[in-house]
């Protein structure tokens, strides 16, 4: 298994992303560039696309938009996206609740176990918001937002366990 995600790793060119926002990442071209944590894999997207053309983006790679699951990997997140955008705006992630409304649901099929959400949100505001971005107002939380916005966005390799 170690030795699959090796390779893994080595055949998408992953590097490792420091955890101290402080320290640069090794930066090259946003389109070849993945970073590893936990086993998983991340890259940063900076061409403004909606949710669904980010999604499908993020799939002809073998990916999905990221999930996330947990405080450190939210921060694991946010520094990927700092390192790339230093004003830290607002960027998609996988989680949407357009299927059906307050059930929110990971474009990875990955359960919904964690959730930061800047205060106040989700609000669903004028009942069209049903996709997240992260990186929303100082707190650079989660909120929700119209799919049909465009923003830069995460994608992730699946977790290979349920
Ligand atoms: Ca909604
Ligand atoms: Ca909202």
């Amino acid at each position: 298994m170690l030795l699959f995600l090796f390779l893994f790793g080595l055949a998408l060119g992953a590097v490792s992303l420091s955890d101290d926002p402080q320290v640069p990442l090794q930066q090259g071209s946003s389109t070849t560039l993945w970073y590893s944590f936990n086993g998983r894999f991340y890259k940063y997207v900076s061409t403004k696309m909606t949710w669904a053309d980010a999604e499908m983006h993020c799939v002809v790679e073998g990916a999905n938009l990221v999930s996330i699951h947990s405080l450190e990997e939210h921060r694991f997140v946010r520094t990927l996206i700092k390192n790339f955008d230093r004003a830290e705006g607002k960027t998609w992630i996988g989680l949407s609740d357009i299927h059906k409304e307050g059930t929110w649901m990971w474009s990875d099929g990955s359960r919904s176990n964690f959730a930061t959400w800047s205060i106040y949100q989700p609000d669903n505001k004028n009942r069209v918001e049903h996709c997240v971005e992260t990186n929303h107002s100082g707190e650079k939380k989660w909120n929700d937002d119209p799919c049909s916005n465009t923003f830069p966005f995460v994608c992730a390799s699946r977790t290979n366990c349920p």
